[in-house]
């Protein structure tokens, strides 16, 4: 052996270990202080936890594909456990006709003709929790509820069934994962829950006006096939409901936690947005994703081969000194733009606006009614392979 090679940064952790899961800050600032890219060899991949580096990933999907999936399972010699995603598993060419679609239904236009609904559905909603009394749990009460108020309707889907609509989304951000004892608990109902999904992107099952009728409306026009319009659908309701629960919970977290930055809020509602925003930083409901090199790639002084897996620590990366100021604080007055909570480039979330007028709703609802709020209680984390959850926060707040 020469003595001339650099050595290959190593981590033993397991990001997918339930200490990890419950609280991974510690692993993530190991990994970014280990070098732009390090070895897992407990699952043999890549992970990459800077903001430089997770970015530059983001953004070269010549290099960092998609089709092989964006979990640990490699679809080159893995089979996947449901039909590949026509967006998040796809890259160019196949990719574009779905995004350009999904862009047009999701894109400000059709948000327009929901903003005022939503924000009457919101203040309904605080009202109604309100009236409860000063005490409740913020996840359970707002977070779980809000987005399955206001969202299956927006995408046309019956009422039959919607309880499934959070087990299916958990279990598919559990399958970017190992197939750990997460994975092994969602298992046994996957193929009914495959079943209901599938059931409800049909044509004749969604409402005439919504999401889905305008993705069907699009296959017939041509931009997609008939074939591909279910699975888009799909993506809605894969994507959509488990991740705006989790950033809202990761909001009202946050301003439980920070009543200096709640007050801000109050005194200026306009700051909804960029308290949304400076959470999915602050917190990264969504934590990771794999990319799968096309080629050999160097990052820093570390070749990785053709066709390994490369896991990007969105968490890690949004909180990385190198490229934000005190970036543990949960703080109103910086920009959180840049952020990759959302990803970045070709993928970056396409149903981020969506995300951003949910949480608009039900702040200003909030901001509107309640004075104060402070945490009441131990809050409880929800493990999942992918989100960064909170199954319990119990609140107290001041109402006026
Ligand atoms: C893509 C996070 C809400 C639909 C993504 C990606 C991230 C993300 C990180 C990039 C994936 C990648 O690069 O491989 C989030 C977060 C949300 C949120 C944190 C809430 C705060 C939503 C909502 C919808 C949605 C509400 C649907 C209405 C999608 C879809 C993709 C995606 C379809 C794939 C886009 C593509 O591959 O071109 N999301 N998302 N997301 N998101 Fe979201
Ligand atoms: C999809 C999708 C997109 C983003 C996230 C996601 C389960 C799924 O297109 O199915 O997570």
């Amino acid at each position: 052996m020469t003595t001339l090679e650099t050595p290959r940064p190593v981590n033993d952790g397991d990001p997918f270990s339930h200490a990890v899961l419950e609280n991974p800050l510690p692993l993530h600032a190991e990994l970014r202080d280990a070098g732009p890219v390090v070895h897992l060899p407990r699952y043999d991949v890549y992970a990459v936890a800077r903001h430089e580096q997770v970015h530059a990933a983001l953004t070269d999907w010549q290099r960092f594909q998609s089709a092989a999936g964006v979990g640990l399972a490699n679809f080159r010699t893995e089979k996947p456990w449901r039909s590949p995603s026509l967006l998040l598993e796809a890259d160019p060419p196949r990719h574009d006709a779905p995004r350009r679609v999904l862009s047009k239904v999701l894109g400000p236009r059709a948000l327009r003709r929901l903003r005022e609904r939503w924000t009457a559905d919101a203040e309904e909603l605080v009202d109604q929790v309100l009236d409860g009394g000063p005490r409740f749990d913020a996840a359970t009460a707002l977070a779980h509820v809000f987005p399955l108020r206001v969202f299956p309707d927006a995408v046309g889907l019956p009422p039959a069934g919607r309880e499934n609509l959070l087990p299916y989304g958990d279990h598919a951000f559990n399958a970017f994962g190992p197939h750990n004892d997460l994975v092994a608990r969602g298992a046994p109902r996957v193929p009914e829950l495959l079943d209901w999904v599938g059931g409800q992107c049909r044509r004749e099952v969604l409402a005439p006006h919504g999401f889905g009728a305008d993705i069907w409306a699009a296959s017939d026009r041509g931009d997609i096939t008939p074939e591909q319009a279910p699975l888009i659908v799909r993506s809605l309701l894969t994507a959509g409901v488990d991740t705006t629960v989790h950033a809202l919970s990761a909001v009202l977290y946050a301003f439980a936690t920070h009543p200096d930055q709640w007050r801000r809020l109050r005194d200026n509602p306009s700051l909804a947005r960029v308290a949304f925003d400076e959470a999915v930083r602050w917190e990264s409901p969504v934590q990771t994703f794999f990319r799968t090199t096309t080629t050999a790639v160097r990052v820093g002084d570390v070749r990785i081969p053709e066709g390994r897996k490369v896991l990007m620590f969105l968490a890690a990366a949004n909180r990385d000194p190198r490229r934000w100021e005190n970036p543990d604080a949960f703080d109103l007055s910086r920009d959180p733009s840049g952020h990759v909570g959302f990803g970045m480039g070709l993928h970056q979330c396409v149903g981020q606006h969506v995300a951003r007028l949910e949480a608009e709703a039900l702040l200003t609802a909030l901001a509107r009614r309640v004075e104060t709020i402070d945490l009441d209680g131990t809050p409880k984390r929800h493990h999942n392979n992918t989100l960064r959850a909170w199954e319990s926060l119990p609140v107290k707040v001041r109402d006026f």
